[in-house]
C-alpha cells in the first residue's frame, strides 16, 4: 500500500473513531497453484501469496474499561460494534466475523485481548476463491501479535487464524489459505506438507520465463460456511475411514484399484481426486526445479479435469474459462480455491495476455455469463506491518 493510501485510511479512521490508529498491517490473498482440497486430508499444497492485500488500521483500547470491539470497512456500511465479553458470532455481521474471530481465538488460547477499533480495506476480490477472508484474519492476527507482543510464531498464527475460521466463522477449512498469507514470500510459491507443516519456498520465476499468471474471476460467488465444502470434508473423512487410514494422505496411487472395489462410486471419485492431486503437487514441485514454470502447464490442466470430473466442484463458468484460455494459447489452466465458483487461473506466455483475456471475455459474453474480472498476479510478500 502506498503512503497516499495509508494517509487516506488514517483520515477515514479518525473520522469514524475520533482518534488516530496505532498501526497498519497488510496480509495478502492467495492463488493456489495446485493442490486443491488436499490440505484437510493432510496432503500437499503449492499456493503463493498474491500482490493484493487486506489492510487494517487498528487502535487497541486502553485496559480498564468495558471491552468493546468496533469494526468498520472502507466499503461503507455502519460500524459493527460488539461487547467483548460473551462474544459470539451472531453478535457481529458476517463480514466482521473474520476480524472478531481472531480476537476470540486468541482469547480461547488463554491470551487476554483488549478491546479495539479496526478499519478494514481490501484489494482482494470477495468470494472469488482468492482467500479474501484469510487475508483479513491474518492481518488481524499479525497486528495483535505485534502490538501486544504475544511472541507467537507465524506458524502458530496460522493455526489461530484457522481456528477463527473453523470455530467462529463456521467453515471447516484447512491451513492452505492462512499459510500462504502468513508464510508466503515474493517470487516464490509455498510447498507445504499439511501433516508435518513443513514449508519450503519454491522459486516461481514467472517474469524471467516470459510467463504471466492470469486470474479469471468468474464472479460466481461462493462461501465455505455453506453446505458444499462441509460435504466434501465429510466424504473425504469417510473415504479414509473405510480404507482404514488416518487421512487420505496415506493412500498412494497404487491403492486406487482396491479403493474402487470397496468404496461407493461417489466416495471413490472424491478419494481419487485427493490421491492423484497429492501426486500432481509433488510432480509440479519437481518439474519447477528441473525445468522451470513453463513445464507445469499440463499438470495444472490435469488438476482441473480431476476437480471437474472426480471431485465435482467445478461449474460451467469455470470450465468455459479453462477451455477458452487453453484454446487461446495457455500452457495450463485450472480452477483455484474451494470451488463451486470463484476464479480460474491460466499460465500463459506473457505476450498472449491480451489475446487470452479477450477470448475469455468474448466466450463469456456469448454464453450470456456475467463479464469476468481478469487480471494478472505475481507471487508477492506475506503479511507485514506497514
Ligand atoms: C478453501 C479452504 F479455505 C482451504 O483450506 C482449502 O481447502 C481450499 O478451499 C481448497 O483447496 O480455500
Amino acid at each position: 500500500m502506498n503512503s497516499d493510501a495509508v494517509t487516506s485510511l488514517a483520515g477515514t479512521f479518525a473520522a469514524l473513531y475520533g482518534a488516530a490508529p496505532d498501526a497498519y498491517f497488510a496480509a495478502p490473498g492467495r492463488v493456489n497453484l495446485i493442490g486443491e482440497h488436499t490440505d484437510y486430508n493432510e496432503g500437499f499444497v503449492l499456493p503463493f501469496a498474491i500482490d493484493r492485500v487486506a489492510t487494517i488500521a487498528i487502535k487497541l483500547q486502553e485496559t480498564g474499561g468495558v471491552r468493546r470491539l468496533r469494526v468498520a470497512s472502507t466499503q461503507g456500511g455502519p460500524v459493527v460494534e460488539a461487547a467483548f465479553d460473551g462474544l459470539v458470532p451472531e453478535s457481529v455481521a458476517p463480514w466482521a466475523r473474520y476480524v472478531a474471530g481472531v480476537f476470540w481465538a486468541l482469547e480461547q488460547q488463554g491470551l487476554p485481548m483488549p478491546g479495539a477499533d479496526v478499519l478494514l480495506d481490501s484489494s482482494v476480490p470477495i468470494g472469488a476463491g482468492l482467500s479474501s477472508s484469510a487475508a483479513i484474519e491474518c492481518a488481524v492476527g499479525l497486528a495483535l501479535n505485534t502490538q501486544l507482543g504475544l511472541g507467537l510464531s507465524r506458524e502458530e498464527l496460522v493455526l489461530i487464524c484457522q481456528r477463527a475460521e473453523n470455530d467462529f466463522v463456521g467453515a471447516p477449512t484447512g491451513i492452505l489459505d492462512q499459510s500462504a498469507s502468513l508464510l508466503g514470500t515474493a517470487e516464490h510459491a509455498l510447498f507445504l506438507d499439511c501433516r508435518s507443516r513443513e514449508a519450503v519456498h519454491v522459486q516461481l520465476p514467472l517474469e524471467a520465463a516470459d510467463l504471466a499468471l492470469l486470474v479469471i474471476d468468474t464472479r460466481v460467488s461462493h462461501a465455505h460456511d455453506s453446505g458444499g465444502y462441509k460435504e466434501l470434508v465429510a466424504a473425504c473423512t469417510r473415504g479414509a475411514q473405510e480404507l482404514g487410514v488416518p487421512a487420505l494422505r496415506d493412500v498412494g496411487i497404487e491403492r486406487l484399484v482396491e479403493a474402487q472395489q470397496v468404496l461407493a462410486p461417489q466416495i471413490y471419485r472424491r478419494v481419487k481426486h485427493i490421491v492423484t492431486e497429492n501426486q500432481r503437487v509433488l510432480d509440479t514441485v519437481e518439474l519447477l526445479g528441473a525445468r522451470g514454470p513453463a513445464a507445469i502447464g499440463p499438470l495444472l490442466t490435469a488438476s482441473h479435469v480431476s476437480m471437474r470430473d472426480d471431485f465435482g466442484i467445478s461449474c460451467d463458468e469455470l470450465d468455459l474459462a479453462v477451455d477458452t484460455a487453453m484454446a487461446a494459447g495457455a500452457l495450463g489452466a485450472r480452477m483455484t480455491g474451494g470451488g463451486f465458483g470463484g476464479s480460474a487461473i491460466a499460465l500463459i506466455p506473457a505476450a498472449r495476455a491480451d489475446d487470452v483475456s479477450a477470448a475469455v471475455r468474448e466466450a463469456f459474453a456469448r454464453a450470456h455469463y456475467l463479464a469476468p474480472e481478469i487480471f494478472s498476479v505475481i507471487p508477492g510478500p506475506g503479511a507485514r506491518q506497514l
